[in-house]
């Protein structure tokens, strides 16, 4: 009986071979003025700005493959002026690391002009996925797009799909966003405030429905920093996927998702077309720092049964409170909590001061900086070494990964914010979170000898929200070699160093094959000036000799805090421009540093002012942060 089922077997797998599809796509990455029409593009249509498109055109096209397809995406960056890179997010990229994206981590910067190929397969891989550049900001400058992988075999009945995306919009650009937000005139590491929230890269949206039909709604929320509530007026949601996995169908009318997540859900349509409905977003301002007066916090958007009908009016909820918590969903594939862990990385993750006066994101007392080599690079030229953490630095908060180990990571959130956390190359089983803590309590730890009961098929995803002075704990198993990115979603916070490395089997990907680095790869390393080997500070000699590496800013002088901070800065600035004046985002929410720097100083916290030294018209709301409780101060 052996011979037939192999031959039947290796049928089977050369049909999948000659099913599986090639898309080849060739795309320049590049500043876009304006739409076909020829009018100016503008997002949220009250102020027109240049996005970062693909073939002069922006919004970025949704790419679609079936499961098994090989994607060949051949990038040319068209900016003049800066680097670029690409990650599909979500994908294993088993055998594949240096297609991954991120830069200086798993390839060399695409600088201007050059051409990188992404090439890889989406194995066995299905649903709702998103692609976006992995260089500081340039996704929030549009630079992002919806991928979806399609399964003959998808385990739910619909009728037909529709994409939504979400995310958040600012006026200015990046690069004159960023250097204001890593400033010591930003000492407290405010996030930017957005102009607005973007439903499908607009505002205010329709979308026009049939009645008694089950529409398969895939729900992206693309933005670089804020989640968002959505619901519906008299329609609910039934989620059925959660980052590409498969899920028991669960139905709520308010969902909560944070950035770089996804849901797939089901809706049915109602069987009359007498009325027209409401779809409606709310950003979750307790991760504004402030919000000003003129900040439209709700969208409304229309479902549309009958076009000779009015729109329907926005429609408000009492609290959004009871939105849907997403560790109670179980995988379809009842896949079982994994064994207990071979390796727990603990890492507590806090805010705080350099010396530089900027504000910092650190885990375990570590900002992420940046290695002079690509960690993948340093791992493939390394030999022996290369199962050394040191090689790859001594800022990078690199962990090395033996083969199958089961791995846990325990976070430790001593920060009174929310952060959604993401892994690269795997998805990861959510074990233990533990709901927020108020701010005018003390942050908790996970007790491994005092947990709570884990869940015997546990919740599966890709990016997860870790709650305001709480902790989380995660599980998988390291089965698919590569250097993999852990880090905040907040696009802000991995600017200021959020981010741990996983150095996964790397001896084994010195043996493979698929994983050695692509002739097209040196040439873009080469035009971009990066070695192709050596440790994190280039020494291709002696790997152990870390000198001369990247490290982060020197620490404070005990006693030297915030509070220092701010006196500086109220200091030079006002030998500068003889006024006092303060980031107009920049000083919220520091705990009462800022009332006793200001009696200090002798200065009136009742007058707000702005970047340029001007008294501020805006009444600023402040809230307090994380608690939800909205202690509204109006000045
Ligand atoms: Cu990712
Ligand atoms: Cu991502
Ligand atoms: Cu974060
Ligand atoms: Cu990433």
């Amino acid at each position: 009986m052996k011979g037939p089922i192999i031959s039947f077997l290796s049928i089977l797998s050369f049909l999948s071979i000659i099913l599986a599809e090639t898309h080849t796509w060739y795309y320049t990455a590049d500043w876009v003025e304006k739409n076909p029409d020829g009018s100016l593009i503008n997002p949220d249509g009250i102020f027109p700005r240049p996005m970062i498109g693909f073939n002069d055109t922006w919004p970025l096209p949704t790419l679609r493959v079936k499961k098994g397809d090989r994607i060949q995406l051949y990038l040319t960056n068209g900016m003049n002026d800066r680097n670029t890179s690409l990650h599909f997010h979500g994908m294993f990229q088993p055998g594949s690391n240096q297609m991954d994206g991120p830069e200086m981590i798993t390839q060399c910067p695409i600088p201007p002009g050059e051409t990188f190929l992404y090439n890889f397969t989406v194995d066995q891989q299905v649903g709702s996925y998103w692609y976006h550049s992995h260089t500081s900001g340039q996704y929030g400058d549009g630079m992002r797009g919806v991928f979806i992988i399609e399964d003959d075999d998808f385990p739910y009945e619909y009728d037909e799909e529709v994409i939504l995306t979400l995310n958040e919009h600012y006026h200015e650009f990046s690069d004159e966003l960023k250097p204001k937000f890593l400033s010591r005139f930003n000492p407290t590491g405010a996030e930017p405030i957005p102009d607005n929230f973007l439903f499908n890269e607009t505002r205010n949206n329709t979308w026009k429905v049939e009645p008694n039909k089950t529409y398969l709604l895939r729900i992206i929320n693309t933005g670089r920093f804020v989640s968002q509530y959505l619901w519906m007026e008299d329609h609910d949601f039934t989620i059925v996927e959660i980052d590409g996995i498969y899920v028991e169908k669960n139905t709520t009318d308010l969902l909560y998702i944070t950035v770089a997540q996804r849901y797939a859900v089901l809706i049915t349509t109602k069987n009359e077309t007498d009325k027209n409905y409401a779809f409606m977003n709310r950003v979750d301002i307790d991760m504004l720092d402030l919000i000003p007066d003129n900040l439209e916090l709700n969208g409304t958007n229309h479902i549309i049964y009958n076009e000779s009908l009015d729109k329907a009016e926005p429609y408000l909820i009492e609290s959004i409170d009871d939105y849907f918590d997403d560790f109670w969903l179980k995988p379809l594939s009842k896949e079982k909590l994994l064994d207990d862990a071979d390796y727990t990385i603990t890492i507590d993750v806090q805010m705080d001061n350099l010396g530089d006066g900027v504000n910092y994101a650190f885990f375990n007392n570590v900002t992420y900086t940046m290695p002079k080599v690509p960690t993948l690079l340093t791992a493939l030229s390394a030999g022996e070494h290369a199962t050394n953490e040191l090689v790859y630095g001594t800022n990078t908060n690199s962990f090395v990964l033996e083969k199958d180990e089961v791995i846990d990571i325990v976070m430790n959130n001593l920060d009174t914010g929310k952060h959604p956390f993401h892994l690269h190359g795997h998805v990861f089983q959510v074990i233990e979170r533990h709901e927020a803590i108020d701010d005018d309590e003390d942050p908790v730890a996970y007790n491994a000898s005092d947990h709570a009961e884990w869940p015997e098929y546990p919740m599966i995803r890709d990016t997860v929200y870790l709650q305001p002075q709480s902790y989380l704990v995660l599980r998988f198993k390291a089965n698919n070699p590569g250097i993999w990115l852990f880090h905040c979603h907040i696009e802000w916070h991995l600017d200021q160093g959020l981010a741990i490395q996983l150095i996964e089997d790397p001896i084994s990907m010195q043996n493979n094959e698929t994983q050695q680095i692509t002739d097209n790869h040196k040439q873009i390393c080469e035009k971009v000036g990066v070695s192709v080997e050596g440790n994190a500070a280039g020494n291709s000699v002696n790997y152990l000799d870390l000198s001369g590496e990247n490290i982060q800013h020197k620490r404070l002088p005990t006693g030297f805090t915030a509070r220092g901070i701010v006196a500086l800065v109220f200091s030079c600035i006002a030998g500068v421009l003889g006024l006092i004046a303060i980031s107009i985002y920049g000083m919220q929410d520091i705990n009462n540093v800022e009332e006793r720097v200001a009696r200090d100083l002798d200065v009136d916290l009742d007058e707000q002012y702005n970047e340029d030294g001007e008294i501020s018209s805006n009444d600023i709301i402040r809230e307090n942060s994380s608690t939800g409780n909205s202690s509204t101060q109006k000045h």
